[in-house]
């Protein structure tokens, strides 16, 4: 299962965030270090369509794709040598297979720490640099003696050498020059910046006014490697406990509509590579979660194993076509189902029933 890593400094509100995402109860407080174990929870990606075939189906229930959000312990300067939570917080990185940047705009006076998030980026990614800069280092004389041996392994000592230059440079993998082929090369080695990164620029209640500048700021220095999203965490978090009512009638008020928080889950999902297959009919309709690239037998064994087990054909339909005529049974009538095999890549937004037999 892939899992999103929530990283910034300390009293950044990761925490906070987290608990607004998942409605996990992780201890937010207003002194650095709060969180030393990392808090694992699952966000539901809020999806209209589903919200649609459900109300089309008249079914009974709505069962949502979710996503893993890690809460990990926080950074200082000298994180990558151990200071702080230092190793915590590495290993908590390592684990993680992208990355949110939480960096704290919000202004405090009794909540410690700056309030500059381009400097909450540079401090980051100063750590994460030479972290990965001292991997490199441990392994890029061994791969070079391996590829003496194996002529194979050339180009992946093209692409260490490649990270080594950008990194003594100061530049995280991953809004360096590299190729995606030799980032894919980088992989074994687990680098913590060749990981996709979303950054997460937490305001506070009071700078609605000044957010698109604040954000800017970031998306600028990021340049395009990241996507930048400016949510007023505490503010959400404090919506999350609403009635769905409540909430709706507290963030359009105040100009956020929905608000940040679906948009950061749905950003993080197609950041770790996940897509959406949907089933539908009147006992359930149910979001489901599949790889880019994923055929249809591996998508029937997401619902269950017999599924994929006695896999015979797929019918298939996308969900907007599906919407259109009505129901299931409509659309088979009109000959509008494909059928397909166990070679089909499903996309994001197919409606599937699978035939099997075990
Ligand atoms: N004013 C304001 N305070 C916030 C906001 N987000 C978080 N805080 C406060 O900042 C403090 C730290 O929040 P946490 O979520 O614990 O921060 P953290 O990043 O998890 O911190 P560590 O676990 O110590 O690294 C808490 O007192 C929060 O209430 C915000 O948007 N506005
Ligand atoms: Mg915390």
């Amino acid at each position: 299962m892939e899992r999103l890593g929530i990283v910034g400094l300390p009293n950044a509100g990761k925490s906070a965030l987290f608990n607004a995402l998942t409605g996990g109860s992780a201890l937010v407080a207003p002194h650095p270090f709060s969180t030393t174990e990392t808090n694992v929870g699952m966000a539901r990606v809020h999806d209209p369509r589903l919200l649609a075939l459900s109300e089309m189906s008249e079914s009974k229930k709505t069962v949502p794709a979710t996503v893993e959000f890690v809460d990990i312990a926080g950074l200082v300067a000298g994180a990558s040598t151990g200071e702080g939570l230092g190793n915590r917080f590495l290993a908590g990185v390592r684990e993680a297979d992208a990355l949110t940047l939480v960096l704290r705009a919000f202004v405090d006076e009794n909540v410690v720490g700056g309030h500059d998030p381009v400097d909450d980026l540079a401090v980051l990614e100063l750590e994460l640099v030479l972290a990965d800069a001292a991997t490199v280092e441990s392994q890029i004389n061994k791969r070079r003696k391996a590829a003496r041996a194996d002529k194979s392994l050339a180009s992946e000592v093209v692409a260490l050498e490649a990270a080594e230059a950008v990194l003594q440079a100061g530049t995280p993998i991953y809004r360096s020059n590299l190729d995606a082929d030799q980032r894919n090369l980088l992989k074994p080695f687990f680098l913590l910046t060749n990981k996709p990164v979303l950054a997460v620029v937490n305001l506070g209640e009071d700078q609605v006014a000044e957010a698109d500048a604040i954000v800017k700021a970031v998306a600028d220095e990021v340049a395009g490697a990241a996507e930048v999203l400016g949510v007023s965490v505490q503010l959400e978090a404090e919506a999350a406990q609403l009635s769905d009512e409540e909430r709706t009638e507290l963030l359009e008020g105040l100009g956020l509509g929905e608000g940040a928080l679906p948009r950061v889950v749905r950003a993080a999902y197609h950041l770790l590579g996940l897509r959406t297959f949907l089933t539908t009919g009147d006992k359930e309709s149910r979001a489901w979660t599949l790889r880019a690239g994923a055929k249809a037998p591996e998508c029937a064994g997401v619902i269950h194993s017999d599924l994929q087990r006695g896999f015979i054909r797929a019918e298939v339909i996308h969900w907007d076509e599906l919407l259109d005529l009505g129901s299931w049974n409509k659309a088979k009538e009109v000959g509008r189902l494909r059928v397909e095999g166990k070679d089909y890549e499903v996309v994001d937004g197919d409606v599937l029933e699978i035939r099997f037999n075990v």
